[in-house]
Formats: C-alpha cells, sequence, structure tokens
C-alpha cells in the first residue's frame, strides 16, 4: 500500500534516459519481423515545439509504441524541415547564420520533443539542411532533368520589385509583397519546374485507391487537380477586324450546349491576340499594363472586379455566320488555362454575368429549369448552372430544344466534329487539368542549391554527379535585399565544366516543398551515402503504414510527395507510386482568448477564470481587473491564446499532457485546451498509481500457476479486464483513442470496486481473486502504456516485471471470456411488442418461456386468456400466442 505521489518530474527523465541508453526504438532493415511505418509530418524549427506539435507526436506515438507490442518492426523516425525563410529573416533582423539559426533551434526542439518521452528512433535523424541529405536530393534533380520530369521554362511570376525576389501567391496580400508593401508586377522569368502535368490524369485515378485517406482531403486533391472535360472550338475571326489577318480563336468550353447562349469573346492579356492588337492600340495596351498589376494569385483574379477592353476584332458564331461577337480583354481570362479565351455565356456563368451587366451586353438563357416556363424565365443577377431543358437555342443548322444540356453537349460536339472551318473540323474533344507544374525556382539563399551552372556557349550544364554536393556557402551576408547567393562574391562564378570556359552557377535555390516530397523514404536508409535510397530497402519499408499531420497539408505537400515518389519510380529510385497507405489528419488544439478593455489580449497563464452566477468571469493575475472572454481559436501567437508544452510538461509531467490530449476529443477534431481538465488527467494518474500499487500488494497473494477454475468474483474481474483489452485493441487500430481512454477508466473504476471489497489483509484472499488481481492490473497498465509510457514503466516495476512495459509483448485476450453472460429478447404478445427480458446466454427453452409468462406485462396483455403456442427466434424475439 502506497501513500507516496506519483512524481513524474523524477520518473520521467529516468525513463526516457534508460530507454535511450537501451535504444529501444531504433529499428533495424534487416528485422525479419513484419514492418510498420508510423510517420508523423516532421517539424520547421522554429525555436519551439508548439501544442499542436504536442497533439500530433502523441498520436503517432500511441500506435507506434501499441503496434511494437503487437510485434511489428516499428519504424518511427524523426527529422527537420530545416530550409526556409525564416531562418533568413532571422539573419537579417539578428545577424545570425541562418545555419547556426537553425541547428540552435533544432538542438532546442529536439530536447522538447525528448521531454515528451516519444518512442522515437533518433539514429535517423535528418534535417533537410544537411548537405548528406540535399546531396541527394540535387542528384535526383538531375535524374528528374534527364528523365524530362524536370524542365526550364518561361513562367509568369510575381515579382516584388523592392525585394527583388519573386513571391509566391501566398506572399502577395492586396496585390503587394507581404514583406516590402511594394505593388506586385507580373514578370515573365525562366523557372525550374518539375512535370507534376505528366501525371494529372494518373494522380487523380489513384485517389480511388487510397481508402486509408480522409474523404476530404481526396476531393480536395481531386479538385486541386480539377479535370475538366469540353470541347476546343475554332471559332472564324472577322478578318476585317482582326490587327494582322488572324483568321481563328481557338477556345475551351466545358458548356458547349449554350452557344446559343454567348454574347461575348474574352481573351488573356497575355494571349498572343491581345499582344497583337494592343500593338496598334495604346489604349489597349495601358488597359493590359493595367491589369496585370495584380499579380498572378488565382484567389486575387478570382475577387478582382471584372474588367474587359473592347479590341474591336469580331467572331463568328459557328452555328450562324451572320452572327459576330465582340472580342475583349478580360482580366479574369487566365493565359495559363485552356487556350486563354473563352466565349461568355452569361446567363449561365456568373462571372460571365457580372461581365455583360457591366458592360450592358445582355443576356439571353439557354437552360430552363425543370418547372419553370420558358417563356417567363430570365436573368438578372444570378447566372442558372444548374440542369433543365434547352430553349431558344435552334436555327436551321442544329436544333437542341428541349434537350438536356447533357444531351445538348454531345450533338453539339458531334455536330462540331464533323463541320469543317479550313479544312479542320470546328471542334475537337479535349480534357484539361487545372494542375499546373510544379514552380520551384526560389530566388533565396537558405534552400537547396539547384545543381546546374549556365555556360554562354553551352547553355544549361548539368553539375556532374561527382561534383555533389552543391554546398550552400557558410559566409552569405544579407545587408541587401534580393538573393544573397547571386550577391556573393564568388560562389557563382564557376568553370563550365563541358567546355572549360566562364561560367555562372544556378543561384535558384528548390521550394522548400522538395524536401518534404522525399523526407519519408530517405528515413528507411539515411546511412546510405551514395544514393538517396537504397532500393530493396526502400521497397520493403515503405509505404508509411500511417501518415499523421494537419490538413493544411491536405493539397501540396501530400500532392507534390504523391508527384515525387513516381517520380522517384521512373528514375529507379523506388518501385512504388504511393508513399502513404494510411493519411490522418489531426485537429488543431484551440483554447479561449483573453482581452483587456484596449482589445489587447493577454495569455491564458495571466487570467484567473472563476465560475459564478453569471456563468464564467475572468480577471486579470497582477491587477484583478476584467477581462474579457473571447471566442475559442485555433492557438497563436498574436491571440496570445497559447500554452507552453514545457510549462504543460514541468507542472504536471508529459503523461498527464498527453493523456490530456488523447482524452477529449476524437484525434480529427479540435480539441479545446482546458486547465481543469489536464487536473482531471492529473488526478487520474494518481488514482491509476494508487490502485496498481494496491493491485501489487494484493496480487502478491497469487499462486505462481494459473488455477484450474475461477470463482464469480474472480470471473467477473478478468471479465472487466479481457472486455477492455478486446476494446482497446479494436480502437487503438481505428485511431479511435478518446474512446480507449474512456474504455480504460470504465475498467479502471470496475478494478477499484473489486480492490475494495476483498478482505485484509492479503493472505485472506481467495488464491483465484488474487492471481486475477494480478493479470488485471498487468493488463491495465499495458492498456495505458502507449498513452502514459513514464507512469507505465512505473507501475510495471511495481507489479515486479521483468524488463520494460514499452518492450512487452500485447497482452493476449481471451476470447472465452468477452461472451455475454446474458441476452436480451424482446417480448410481443400477439406479434406486438409489451416489453423485454434478460436470460442467461445458456438458458434452454422452457426457461425463457416461464420467464416470459411470469412477467406482468405479458399477463396484463393475454388478459386471463390461456396460451396458445411461445415461438422463441433465438437471441432475438419471444413470442407469445394467446
Ligand atoms: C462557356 C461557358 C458557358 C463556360 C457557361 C462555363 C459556363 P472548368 O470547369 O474549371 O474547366 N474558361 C476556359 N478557359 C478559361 C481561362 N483560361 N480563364 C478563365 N476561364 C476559362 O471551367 C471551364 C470553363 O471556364 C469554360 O467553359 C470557360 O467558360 C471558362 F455557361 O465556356 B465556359
Ligand atoms: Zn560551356
Amino acid at each position: 500500500m502506497t501513500s507516496e505521489r506519483y512524481n513524474a518530474r523524477d520518473a520521467e527523465p529516468r525513463w526516457q534516459r534508460l530507454w535511450d541508453e537501451q535504444a529501444i526504438f531504433v529499428s533495424k532493415n534487416d528485422d525479419p519481423r513484419p514492418k510498420y511505418y508510423v510517420l508523423e509530418m516532421f517539424p520547421y524549427p522554429s525555436g519551439r515545439i508548439h501544442i499542436g506539435h504536442v497533439r500530433n507526436y502523441t498520436l503517432g506515438d500511441v500506435l507506434a509504441r501499441f503496434m511494437r507490442a503487437k510485434g511489428f518492426n516499428v519504424l518511427h523516425p524523426m527529422g527537420w524541415d530545416a530550409f526556409g525563410l525564416p531562418a533568413e529573416n532571422a539573419a537579417i533582423e539578428r545577424k545570425v547564420a541562418p545555419k547556426a539559426w537553425t541547428y540552435d533551434n533544432i538542438a532546442a526542439m529536439k530536447k522538447q520533443l525528448r521531454s515528451i518521452g516519444l518512442s522515437l528512433d533518433w539514429s535517423r535523424e535528418i534535417a533537410t539542411c544537411d548537405p548528406s541529405y540535399y546531396k541527394h536530393q540535387q542528384k535526383m534533380f538531375l535524374d528528374f532533368l534527364r528523365a524530362g520530369l524536370a524542365e526550364r521554362e518561361k513562367r509568369k511570376v510575381n515579382w516584388d520589385p523592392v525585394d527583388m525576389t519573386v513571391l509566391a501567391n501566398e506572399q502577395v496580400i492586396d496585390g503587394r509583397g507581404w514583406r516590402s508593401g511594394a505593388v506586385v508586377e507580373q514578370r515573365e522569368m525562366n523557372q525550374w519546374v518539375f512535370k507534376i502535368t505528366k501525371y494529372s490524369q494518373e494522380l487523380l485515378s489513384a485517389l480511388d485507391g487510397l481508402d486509408r485517406w480522409p474523404d476530404k482531403v481526396r476531393l480536395m486533391q481531386r479538385n486541386w487537380i480539377g479535370r475538366s472535360e469540353g470541347l476546343l472550338i475554332r471559332f472564324a475571326l472577322d478578318a476585317a477586324t482582326t490587327p494582322a489577318g488572324e483568321s481563328e480563336l481557338k477556345i475551351f468550353t466545358t458548356r458547349p450546349d449554350t452557344l446559343f447562349g454567348a454574347k461575348f469573346m474574352a481573351i488573356s492579356a497575355d494571349h498572343p491576340l491581345a499582344q497583337a492588337a494592343a500593338a496598334k492600340n495604346p489604349e489597349l495596351a495601358e488597359f493590359i499594363a493595367e491589369i496585370k498589376k495584380i499579380g498572378t494569385a488565382q484567389e486575387i483574379i478570382d475577387t478582382a472586379e471584372k474588367q474587359g477592353f473592347d479590341t474591336g476584332i469580331r467572331a463568328v458564331h459557328p452555328f450562324d455566320p451572320t452572327w459576330k461577337l465582340p472580342v475583349y480583354v478580360a482580366n479574369f481570362v487566365l493565359m495559363e488555362y485552356g487556350t486563354g479565351a473563352i466565349f461568355g455565356c452569361p446567363a449561365h456563368d456568373q462571372r460571365d454575368l457580372d461581365f455583360v451587366n457591366k458592360y450592358a451586353l445582355g443576356n439571353t438563357p439557354v437552360v430552363c429549369p425543370e418547372g419553370q416556363d420558358p417563356k417567363s424565365f430570365v436573368i438578372t443577377d444570378t447566372a442558372y448552372d444548374g440542369d433543365g431543358r434547352m430553349i431558344n437555342s435552334e436555327n436551321k443548322f442544329i436544333h437542341l430544344n428541349g434537350l438536356t444540356p447533357a444531351q445538348a453537349f454531345e450533338l453539339v460536339a458531334k455536330v462540331l466534329a464533323s463541320t469543317l472551318l479550313g479544312n479542320a473540323p470546328v471542334a475537337e474533344r479535349q480534357v484539361n487539368f487545372r494542375l499546373r507544374d510544379w514552380g520551384i525556382s526560389r530566388q533565396r539563399y537558405w534552400g537547396c542549391p539547384i545543381p546546374v551552372i549556365h555556360c554562354p556557349k553551352c547553355d544549361v550544364v548539368p553539375v556532374p554527379d561527382a561534383d555533389l554536393p552543391v554546398k550552400l556557402p557558410d559566409d552569405a551576408t544579407f545587408d541587401k535585399p534580393g538573393n544573397a547567393l547571386d550577391h556573393h562574391p564568388s560562389w557563382k562564378h564557376v568553370t563550365c565544366p563541358q567546355c572549360g570556359g566562364k561560367a555562372q552557377r544556378e543561384t535558384d535555390t528548390m521550394d522548400t516543398f522538395v524536401d518534404s516530397s522525399w523526407y519519408f523514404a530517405r528515413f528507411t536508409d539515411p546511412w546510405n551515402e551514395a544514393s538517396p535510397t537504397t532500393p530493396a530497402v526502400a521497397n520493403r519499408m515503405l509505404p508509411v503504414d500511417q501518415y499523421i499531420g494537419g490538413v493544411e497539408h491536405a493539397i501540396l505537400h501530400l500532392l507534390y510527395s504523391r508527384f515525387f515518389t513516381r517520380a522517384m519510380k521512373a528514375t529507379g529510385h523506388i518501385a512504388l507510386d504511393e508513399p502513404f497507405a494510411g493519411m490522418f489528419t489531426q485537429g488543431m488544439v484551440v483554447h479561449e482568448t483573453y482581452q483587456k478593455a484596449d482589445g489587447s489580449y493577454v495569455q491564458p497563464a495571466e487570467v484567473k477564470v472563476e465560475v459564478g452566477g453569471n456563468g464564467r468571469r475572468a480577471t486579470l493575475l497582477t491587477t484583478g481587473e476584467d477581462i474579457a472572454i473571447g471566442p475559442i481559436e485555433k492557438m497563436s501567437k498574436s491571440k496570445k491564446n497559447t500554452v507552453d508544452p514545457d510549462d504543460i510538461i514541468e507542472t504536471y509531467g508529459a503523461d498527464v499532457a498527453r493523456w490530456f490530449m488523447l482524452s477529449d476529443s476524437p484525434p480529427d477534431r479540435d480539441v479545446i485546451w482546458s486547465d481543469e481538465r489536464v487536473q482531471g488527467a492529473s488526478r487520474f494518474v494518481q488514482r491509476l498509481w494508487r490502485l496498481v500499487n494496491d493491485a501489487a500488494t494484493l496480487g502478491k497473494a497469487a499462486p505462481a500457476a494459473r488455477p484450474a477454475s475461477f470463482g464469480p468474483d474472480a470471473t467477473a474481474l478478468r471479465k472487466a479486464a479481457h472486455g477492455a483489452l478486446d476494446k482497446v485493441t479494436a480502437g487503438i487500430e481505428r485511431l479511435h483513442f478518446n474512446v480507449c481512454l474512456a474504455h480504460i477508466r470504465e475498467f479502471t473504476n470496475a478494478f477499484s470496486e473489486v480492490l475494495q471489497r476483498p478482505g485484509q489483509p492479503a493472505p485472506d484472499l481467495a488464491p483465484d481473486l488474487a492471481w486475477a488481481i494480478q493479470e488485471a492490473s498487468q493488463i491495465l497498465v499495458q492498456l495505458f502504456s502507449p498513452m502514459m509510457p513514464h507512469l507505465a514503466e512505473e507501475c510495471w516495476q511495481v507489479l515486479d516485471r521483468k524488463g520494460l512495459v514499452s518492450e512487452a509483448d500485447w497482452p493476449q485476450i481471451e476470447r472465452d471470456l468477452l461472451v455475454e453472460d446474458s441476452v436480451t429478447l424482446v417480448v410481443q404478445v400477439n406479434g406486438k411488442k409489451r416489453g423485454e427480458v434478460t436470460v442467461a446466454t445458456a438458458a434452454q427453452n422452457p426457461e425463457i418461456e416461464a420467464a416470459v409468462l411470469a412477467l406482468d406485462a405479458v399477463k396484463l396483455a393475454l388478459d386471463g386468456k390461456p396460451v396458445r403456442k411461445v415461438i422463441i427466434v433465438p437471441k432475438r424475439i419471444v413470442n407469445v400466442v394467446g
């Protein structure tokens, strides 16, 4: 019997050290057992672990520890997504070298991660900024280049004229650079791209097979890839109106059925026809320059006010040579999609409608919703994009009226495919994808150098494999805007590997998403110095069986990784297509916000929250002033509603933090941080500790051999233990951790009751019950060991078990103990439900009959009539026929 409290501060570091010394979480590539690869998205070394990391890594850790106990060779590695802009900003603001800043952060965060008690294989640690990692990335870039999967391409980019850098779309805010505030320009620049579009269809189709991915993530990827089936239609141009005798305009449409509703044509500002027209029309040229100022960000283009300029060019309607349509240059048509030209049908497309309403071009509805009168159906401000029947759509050439839009689509496609313009058909079917090739060039220092050399004579020359890695210089300076690699006095000046003449290194570095697109593969053999992977090993250890991370990476990171795996396959580094067999997106950790009267935010640790008659009230600890309790939001520095993992671990221990994170909501939902609930978790830890100590004392009376039979008390306890074991086992496999924790609590309650019952001292205890107590206490400790591993080790020792619980096999379930003792049957009288009866599972029919006939409800319903027959449907229904 113990009166001592469990001391996490003493126990946790002790067990962490022991796990480390014994290297028990290191997995060996030649381990013959079946493998299980658990991976959480690796962190960016910002300097501190935040509470979201604690949740993410705890989820993965529970699974890793469980699968290890189940006998798998678990691979559970960790590393650092270590390139990126913040390191350069630190260099600018604090005059520390990006490398030093990054590695200091890694050291600090690694210490924090260790304090959480994660079962990680640190022997495989990688940092993407290390030349021993990016060397292989450069090698793969060159392989991709040779395979036609990497290319140099002229691309439109967001150019910040003050910072003199290309900006990602996310870095353009309201048309301005996020740091400089300068108006962003569109520029055409040579960029390196990865040819992800070669896999558009495959990346789309293969989503169907990813049945252990969340549906929402698959849907987001589907939309991002954006497959559209439509027609490529060639419109004849009225030669008298074109700038240089152009004779046709090609457009892409997904709605050829709406051709009779066409009111205008629109082309992108970058369309050759627009350029040609602008050369002869200064006003148009000015308009084009103006609309190009908003950058390339899709979102801005979508939300910007629709603007157009009539070029004076006229297009001829494919169904009517006398029908002329004006050709506009419009700001909502992108050169990068389809052909950069459209026909506008305002009645059935909102953008087109906004456009015609601005320029008074009118609209004609051509699809009438079912049940609407075509004569009175009009469109004013809201376009109709639903189904219905075609109207206003016929002439001597074609009749569409009365058809559904789908039927009209087919007919138009057929007719235009067999109509000639010049000597080619007017239209052909086309499939388009939204997905663009992946531009990877960044004009930044702190990234993986792109391993090519530009030679005035030989053009682009790959760096020879033998010269890899192309290392970043350590002595870059950050005193002026732009790319520090470009400014470096000597780094870029090299001799051409081909002709030996003077040449320059590429100074662009790779998008950091490249770094994270294959780290999971590198983890399988991070020791291979010669190549990125050891294919035999990678093919055996991959795919990742369970990947866990935030939903914010649902599109880019996951899609890039899926592409990269295919590209690695094409270049012989790996032999699979899909990197992540199972994907899980965890919810966020959220917290109330607290604000002073002046609107400034204060931290949770600075306020006292009391529950009074009028609900909850908050005051500032230091001054007692009233604090407004704001909405529950994602933890963020700006709202100050964060809790520091270090503080929590220092106060309560890692196990409590882990238990709280797991217990309060399903892992895919947000969890609301609550101090009260954390304290509840802390009390539960102490309760388990007392329970296990008490059980250990009583269990000492257990006979060494398993008793031949068990009495009712022992059997009841064994049923509770094996029942919990069964439910928790199934729950962990499905990542229903909160449900598992509820079962553990329930079992703990049942177990506590038993311990309060037997007579003391222990020698009075029946041997079978003592044995059952011993068994139950071991099962209990093992059940919570994936969630609270430190407490579990300490308890394992109390129970006198040999070795570490972290290395113990998962307990065997005794299935016969799971059989329910009793069943509940519905009782009917003459087919009408009158009640229920609960009988022993083993009960025979006469016994059941007797129980049923004894029910008051049955007697009442029979009203004295004799029973003619009793029909028993086993385990379900008893029908009394009277
Ligand atoms: C006529 C039409 C009528 C259209 C209608 C839509 C509705 P998704 O589904 O995304 O592929 N479009 C084509 N190229 C474009 C470009 N470069 N920039 C902006 N818009 C473009 O969209 C295909 C539709 O988007 C096409 O079908 C075209 O407008 C427009 F009632 O053609 B549609
Ligand atoms: Zn050369």
